[in-house]
């Protein structure tokens, strides 16, 4: 070792120590478990065109970004530096004797090692802390540090899962664990406590007096490891913001063979010491729970996971709106647990998540629509809300797909009807999908409480049925004969001013008038002659033909009529003729 073993240390490629350390990495690396399934450099970021989170036939798969040296670049915050005020061997304000914290995570060369170093420190022990800030989660996968002093004869390393606030322990480094740490040296770690920190008195030798490492596998020894995706608690144990080392003791001083603290303290102490870090590792993947192929920077310039699979949040660790169908889940090897849209028919764009109907569908689907819209209604707006029906003719997902019901006001029993076929409840005697019509032997009445009723049976022999109302026609008296009791008219039927009866057409027919009414002259009808014929209806016997009778109007045709009667004939066939 060169004079003044504690200043920068020339490492080549013998170096054992730098050996160890690319030995170390290089093991780690390959049998870590957050690894894709074949070996592959994780330092170099695979160019790929297509999207990792996803296989060539679009579906989900997991996807995990790089693994890094989470620290590269990164800012340390340290307890102690030198070179405030200059001594002769660090000079803060010189760059050649400067010795900043920034070297802990610059780019080294191995021929040209940057190391930070502390003030030159007197009485013994003075904890020395260097403290990493991921700014995000990660999932640690080692730890390590590369001295450019002696290492120190106790060391801790711990982490922050929440940005620091709280701290927990991951390794304990010391000669004497019980003394200093309270914890059994080399102890076994067992299912029951994976999540402890241990202490080892590996990594605590004096030599080598510089180039010396520490390094920390986070789930080296860790039974889960091997199952590492189905272990939350390593899961866990591996996820950090913040890395923080403490360096609580040197090696005594006197077996270093100090050399340069007459010219660091002026003499005054024979027990001075320093240490020296010339790259502080933190190896590990941005933690994205298997939802992103990589960590970009958010607007705000933050460090996030480029979220797939439907999900969101720093790490992928929750479901996008609308995409609560089952519960977020991490990804794994076998299935991508990708958040999955709750099905709404294009009616909803908000939903929820209910665990009883998840678990009630075998823990297929839990997504509850909120709000659904176009008059749809269900937990998947999946049919058609009360007073609306589905029209068969539309797609469920068409916005047109419930129609109004439109149960008409007096025919109907109500104003709901069935959702599905949009039949209304109608009062007895109506039909019709709306209850807009009297039903088979059932006529209009005027009451809005029975608005059809029952025909009475008819009489064959009666003479005129009530419910016809009579027409009123216009004829030309041709011919007569007298069939039985019955008076035969030939007539020509020249216009018919009221269509009650659609039978009633112009042109020629029988008109019958039974003899008895004839006898006594009412009607009086002549041949020859022209007459209006007012209550005028079919014959209701089996005699082709029309009919009158004595309660029908017979009066003789007057020309001075004709308008009047066109008047009502164009008011009848402006509707009012139409069939109720
Ligand atoms: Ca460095």
């Amino acid at each position: 070792m060169a004079k003044g073993g504690f200043g920068l240390c020339v490492l080549e490629r013998a170096c054992p120590a730098r050996m160890d350390l690319l030995y170390l990495l290089r093991l780690l690396l390959t049998a870590c478990v957050f690894g894709l399934s074949q070996t592959v450099n994780p330092f170099v970021v695979q160019q790929t065109a297509s999207d990792p989170c996803y296989d060539e036939n679009s579906a989900p798969r997991r996807c995990i970004p790089e693994f890094v040296n989470a620290a590269f670049g990164k800012e340390v915050q340290a307890s102690s530096t030198c070179g405030k005020p200059p001594t002769r061997h660090c000079d803060a304000s010189d760059p050649r004797k400067a010795h900043p914290v920034s070297y802990l995570t610059d780019l080294n060369t191995a021929s040209n090692m940057t190391c930070w170093r502390s003030e030159s420190l007197h009485l013994s022990p003075q904890n020395v802390t260097l403290t990493l800030s991921l700014a995000k989660k990660f999932e640690v996968i080692y730890v390590s540090l590369q001295f450019c002093s002696a290492r120190p004869e106790s060391a801790a390393i711990l982490k922050s899962m929440d940005y620091g606030k709280t701290w927990v322990p991951y390794q304990y480094y010391s000669s004497q664990c019980r003394k200093i740490y309270g914890k059994p040296n080399k102890a076994t770690v067992t299912k029951q406590n994976e999540q402890e920190a241990l202490c080892t008195d590996g990594h605590t030798d004096l030599y080598p007096l510089t180039g010396g490492l520490i390094a920390f596998s986070t789930l080296d020894g860790r039974p889960s490891a091997q199952d590492f995706d189905n272990s939350p608690v390593l899961q866990d144990w591996v996820t950090a913001t913040d890395i923080r080392v403490i360096f609580s003791r040197p090696h005594l001083f006197r077996e270093l063979g100090g050399r340069d603290n007459e010219e660091d303290d002026g003499g005054t102490s024979s027990f001075s010491y320093y240490y020296a870090v010339g790259e502080f590792q933190v190896g590990g993947r941005c933690k994205c729970n298997g939802h992103a192929s990589r960590c970009v920077k958010d607007k705000e310039g933050k460090l996030v996971c480029d979220c797939k699979h439907n999900t969101e949040g720093p790490e992928c660790d929750r479901c996008k709106p609308f995409h609560y169908d089952r519960p977020w889940q991490r990804a794994n090897a076998r299935e991508a647990n990708e958040c999955l849209a709750c099905n709404c028919n294009l009616h909803a764009r908000r939903c929820r998540f209910n665990m009883e109907l998840y678990k009630l569908s075998g823990r297929k689907s839990g997504g509850v629509c909120l709000n659904c819209r176009h008059n749809t209604a269900g937990r998947h707006c999946h049919y058609c809300k009360e007073g609306f029906y589905r029209d068969m003719s539309k797609s469920i997902s068409d916005r047109k797909a419930c129609k109004a019901c439109d149960c008409h006001p007096v025919g109907a029993a109500g104003k709901t009807c069935n959702q599905t076929t949009g039949q209304c409840p109608c009062k007895d005697g109506v039909t019709g999908l709306t209850c807009n019509r009297c039903a088979k032997g059932y006529q209009q009445s005027r009451s809005p409480v029975a608005p059809c009723i029952k025909i009475p049976a008819i009489n064959p022999t009666s003479v005129v049925t009530s419910t016809e109302e009579p027409a009123v026609v216009q004829v030309n008296v041709l011919d007569m004969e007298t069939v039985a009791n019955w008076a035969k008219f030939t007539v020509n039927v020249l216009s018919v001013y009221k269509c009650r009866d659609e039978r009633v057409k112009r042109g020629d027919n029988f008109l019958w008038i039974h003899m008895k009414d004839l006898a006594c002259k009412c009607p009086k009808i002549q041949i020859s002659r022209k007459y209006l014929v007012m209550g005028i209806s079919e014959n209701p016997t089996d005699r082709p033909g029309l009919m009158a009778d004595k309660n029908s109007l017979v009066i003789q045709w007057r020309d001075a009529w004709t308008r009047r009667l066109r008047k009502l004939q164009r008011r009848e066939k402006k509707g009012k003729c139409l069939k109720p």
